[in-house]
């Protein structure tokens, strides 16, 4: 009983490691990428222009909209995919998730607004700033 107990509680540890070191690493992946003065903070500004440069290059035609057509073709880029059935397939699943009013374009303010949701999950502690862990 007594081995089944500790068993249990190892397990328990064992999973919430690692849970949170993925949280962890997740914070740290947006740090790597989007601390430009090297701080170790990522604050909701350097996120945001980060988000629309980001928004500037997808756009190829410079219309401040997103077309299918350009999303998929920076989307392979970026995934290092040739433009496969199965690489489009999952491009274009992820172009409805950000196309919220379904007009088949992705507007600026959509896109930020997805980014700023993932912002917001890696800021446990709503400071607006992403630090390791919170
Ligand atoms: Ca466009
Ligand atoms: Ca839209
Ligand atoms: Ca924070």
């Amino acid at each position: 009983m007594l081995k089944k107990r500790i068993l249990f509680f190892c397990l328990l540890t064992v999973a919430g490691a690692g849970v949170h070191a993925e949280e962890t690493s997740k914070n740290a992946y947006m740090i790597e990428k989007f601390d430009h003065n090297g701080d170790q903070v990522v604050t909701q500004e350097e996120f945001l222009e980060s988000a629309a440069q980001r928004f500037k290059t997808m756009d190829i035609d410079g219309d401040h909209a997103i077309a299918p057509a350009e999303f998929l073709q920076r989307y392979a880029e970026h995934s290092h995919s040739t433009t496969t059935d199965s690489g489009s397939e999952v491009g274009q699943r992820v172009f409805d998730k950000l196309d919220e009013n379904h007009d088949a374009q992705i507007s600026e303010q959509e896109y930020n607004q997805s980014r700023l949701k993932w912002f917001s999950e890696a800021d446990k502690d709503n400071d607006q700033r992403i630090e390791l862990g919170k």
